[in-house]
């Protein structure tokens, strides 16, 4: 029977594709139509970006009917949904991506190929999409592909910024920041829907009226803004399912001012109203730190309560009664950048629909999961009272409602500790009195993530202690992942061949604990032949990138050894500079002999520093001196390289990650949450050099330690190495290379004194002179390995083998059951 079922089903999708039909030639009927009528350009005369745009719109095509088929589905089957709330999407380029989640990847190709374009070269003319700072954004946009792929009814909302990240441009080795216009080409991703749009509220004051007898608070705004959807499907793998991902843009309102219009003042008029539209005009850049800003706080405001007035009005669609709002909606606050939520639905709830506050309260705190991203103390946000207030004055009288209930209850739990009700009040006195949303968060969230085991651990024992002995049953980890479409389909296509050659199926794509029968092909001659030629192929093509961003030319018989990421003092790029430097001073202190011995090796470093973020621009400055010195040292030659790649983003890395041969996660223990880097690394087969510091733990439990190296102090040592100082742990080569960098070795003395000072004895605040002998040995070890072809081959396949763990899929398979509490809905047809 569900034979037949299954042929009905196989007859709909053909009858559905014939809508757009998916061979080579229909492709390009498609693709010479889009060239005519949507770019405007005659179809016997375009180039390589205006075939982007038509393939793009093509492509787009295809995404929409199943977009449209996928909607309607969820609309009918009407099961819980999820809504992922996040400020930051870090969604790189789309094309490959989209045409390999729809299977198309070779007729596309195909198309193109007899239209005279090669795909790869179309496809390098997107732009990438950077609507996110780090780990934290790109984290979201594999979990969209996860969530598509494993048919969960999801829906992702965030900002359409008209600024991305900016570019980083190097000038002279140091950092300038351009901002990232990357809607200047065109989006063809994005579905703009005009009549998708709510009014959002900002200033005002808040007044009370009777209704029904009874007193109620109403908020009569002082100004409006209109908030635009920006549809991007996003196609899931080897499904029909295609989920939304909605941007919102601000527009002046209609609503907006009546008042300037009618005193005559028409031009001014108007001009104030486009000032509405720098809300959604730039993302923040720093990572990690907030400052409170009021632009800041109305960029979160105007996309939550967007966000919630879709969300709202969907549900009343086909219900009437808001106690069941929590059988059919789980809102996700993907860190606290969305907290503002919390009190919005409570308004909503209390002041719109009129519900009692302690139904309302039941409800909302049903709804919130709240994932962390941080253990910095100073990563947890905290809005200044008086801000809030002015912005929003509900919301603040709403927080403090919801603040006074539960000062009520700790007093019940706990008694009159004063210290304690102080730490755990969502209010902070003192001298800026200030509301701390990840208090407001956890005290309504019925489930509170870490991204990693250790992570879960820190916020349990510091950032979040006295939360964790209230309220245990709340906290939970889902260890990240990342998706193996993007970082070995997409990025590796070679590889991606190889794994499934050897695997006899490409089903490991969607179901990737099949890599895992990798490990009996291990030690096999052909496969690692065949494993090598795919690698040295990929680091060829990163050679040629490096050499035409930098002008070095780099031996691809080299060790390439890479660290990309964020700059940040914690990730510790410093002590891999001077690992760098002690290298190339051995170096010079060897004879020839000696010198035959050294495995040559590429250093490359890449990632942007947050522009006010002084300490993380000199360490780009300081990785540039040390370049210049070291590659133009006649003594040193193929034998170091030093390179930086400039504006690290997520299409570089698709080119650097598949090129690795090591890379380095080498925070010092307790700082990185999980880190999400180290995963597409061991997916392609590159070996990692790592302190165990966030998920790296649980990556040297899956592959064994064996497999990577691995050195430095533990997270429980470092509180007591801090107490101690490093100075006298730290070994005599630390302290001779930070003298080289100190005594202007590498020129810029001045510049880089307080880069040295910061290391000096109880100053080495991230331990770097106590982990440095440790690091050494660690990358001696890698030299070791690296000269073993057997081996090092051998520790590479088991790498992928063992990275099924560590993808998207797996962590959105748990997060559905523990914490979200929805189930696949797969759209037949
Ligand atoms: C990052 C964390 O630093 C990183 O360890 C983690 O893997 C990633 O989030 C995803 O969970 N945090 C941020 C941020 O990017 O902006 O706080």
């Amino acid at each position: 029977e569900s034979g037949e079922r299954r042929g009905k089903a196989e007859r709909l999708f053909r009858l559905m594709d014939g809508f757009r039909r998916n061979d080579p030639v229909s492709l390009q009927k498609d693709i010479l139509d889009h060239v005519e009528f949507t770019v405007a350009r005659s179809r016997f005369n375009f180039d390589d970006f205006e075939a982007y745009q038509a393939l793009s719109h093509s492509i787009r095509d295809r995404l929409i009917e199943r977009w449209h088929d996928t909607q309607q589905y969820f609309k009918r089957k009407d099961p819980k949904r999820l809504y992922f709330l996040s400020l930051e999407f870090l969604m790189g380029r789309s094309l490959s991506n989209s045409v390999i989640n729809l299977g198309i990847r070779d007729n596309c190709a195909d198309a193109l190929n007899q239209l005279g374009f090669e795909f790869e070269v179309v496809a390098e003319q997107e732009g990438d999409g950077a609507l996110g700072n780090g780990g934290l954004a790109r984290l979201s946009a594999c979990q969209m592909d996860s969530l598509a792929t494993m048919d969960f009814p999801a829906w992702g909302y965030g900002l359409r910024y008209q600024y991305g990240l900016f570019r980083q441009v190097i000038f002279d080795g140091f950092q300038y920041e351009q901002p990232d216009y990357w809607l200047n080409f065109g989006n063809p991703w994005e579905i703009e829907r005009v009549h998708v749009s709510y009014a959002v509220k900002f200033y005002g004051n808040v007044e009370e009226e009777l209704l029904n007898g009874e007193k109620c608070k109403v908020w009569v705004p002082g100004e409006m803004v209109e908030a635009v959807a920006y549809d991007n499907p996003i196609p899931g793998y080897g499904t029909r399912n295609t989920i939304n991902l909605r941007l919102w843009a601000a527009k002046p309102s209609d609503q907006h001012d009546m008042e300037s219009f009618n005193t005559g003042d028409y031009i001014n008029a108007v001009i104030n109203r486009q000032g509405a539209e720098t809300i959604s005009s730039v993302l923040y850049p720093d990572d990690r730190s907030y400052q409170g800003k009021e632009l800041r706080l109305k960029q979160q405001y105007f996309f939550v309560s967007a966000s919630l007035q879709d969300i709202i009005r969907r549900f009343k669609d086909s219900h009437s009664n808001f106690d069941e709002f929590p059988d059919k909606v789980a809102l996700q606050l993907n860190d606290t950048h969305p907290s503002l939520a919390i009190p919005e639905v409570m308004r909503i709830l209390v002041d719109e629909e009129h519900l009692e506050w302690s139904r309302a309260w039941g409800i909302v705190c049903k709804l919130f999961s709240l994932t962390s991203h941080t253990v910095l103390p100073e990563g947890l946000e905290k809005v200044p009272v008086d801000l809030l207030g002015s912005l929003l004055p509900r919301h603040l009288q709403i927080i403090y409602d919801i603040n006074f209930f539960f000062m009520e209850d700790l007093k019940k739990h706990f008694g009159l500790d004063y210290d304690r009700l102080s730490r755990m009040s969502i209010v902070e006195e003192g001298a800026v009195k200030s509301i701390r949303m990840a208090n407001l968060s956890i005290v309504c969230c019925h489930t509170v993530n870490g991204v990693s085991r250790v992570h879960l651990e820190l916020l349990k024992t510091r950032v979040f202690k006295d939360f964790y002995e209230l309220w245990p049953q709340k906290f939970q980890f889902k260890t990240n992942g990342v998706t193996q479409r993007r970082w070995i389909v997409v990025s590796n296509p070679s590889l991606c061949s190889l794994i499934s050659k050897w695997l006899g199926t490409e089903a490991w794509i969607r179901d990737v604990d099949l890599l895992l029968g990798l490990r009996e092909h291990a030690a096999n001659a052909d496969l690692q032949q065949e494993w090598n030629m795919v690698r040295r192929v990929n680091k060829m093509r990163l050679a040629e990138y490096i050499e035409t961003m930098s002008g070095i030319k780099v031996s691809p018989d080299a060790m390439f050894d890479v660290q990309t990421k964020r700059i940040h003092e914690y990730k510790r790029q410093l002590l891999n500079l001077l690992g760098i430097i002690h290298r190339y001073d051995c170096i010079k202190n060897m004879n020839m002999n000696e010198r035959r011995k050294v495995v040559p090796r590429v250093c490359i470093i890449g990632g942007k520093a947050a522009p006010g973020y002084e300490i993380a621009k000199k360490i780009i400055k300081l990785c540039h001196a040390v370049g210049e010195k070291i590659n133009n040292d006649s003594d040193v030659g193929d034998l170091l390289k030093l390179v930086f790649i400039p504006d690290y983003n997520v299409s570089v890395a698709e080119l650097v990650i598949p090129g690795s041969d090591l890379s380095q996660h080498i925070s010092t223990a307790g700082h990185e949450p999980s880190g999400t880097g180290s995963m597409k690394f061991l997916m392609n087969g590159c070996l990692l050099l790592a302190t165990a510091d966030g998920s790296t733990i649980e990556i040297i439990e899956e592959i064994g330690e064996d497999n990577m190296f691995t050195f430095g102090a533990k997270v429980h040592e470092v509180p007591a190495l801090r107490e101690k100082g490093s100075a006298l742990t730290a070994p005599l080569q630390f302290a001779r290379v930070v003298r080289m960098v100190r005594d202007g070795y590498f020129g810029f003395k001045d510049y880089f004194k307080s880069l040295c000072d910061a290391l000096d004895g109880n100053g080495d605040f991230y331990l770097l002179g106590h982990d440095f002998g440790s690091y050494l040995e660690a990358q001696a070890e890698a030299d070791k390995a690296f000269v073993d072809r057997e081996k090092w081959t051998r520790m590479s396949i088991l790498s992928t083998a063992g990275s099924g763990r560590f993808s998207s899929d797996r962590t959105i398979g748990e997060y559905a059951e523990k914490t979200w509490g929805i189930e696949p809905c797969r759209c037949p047809f």
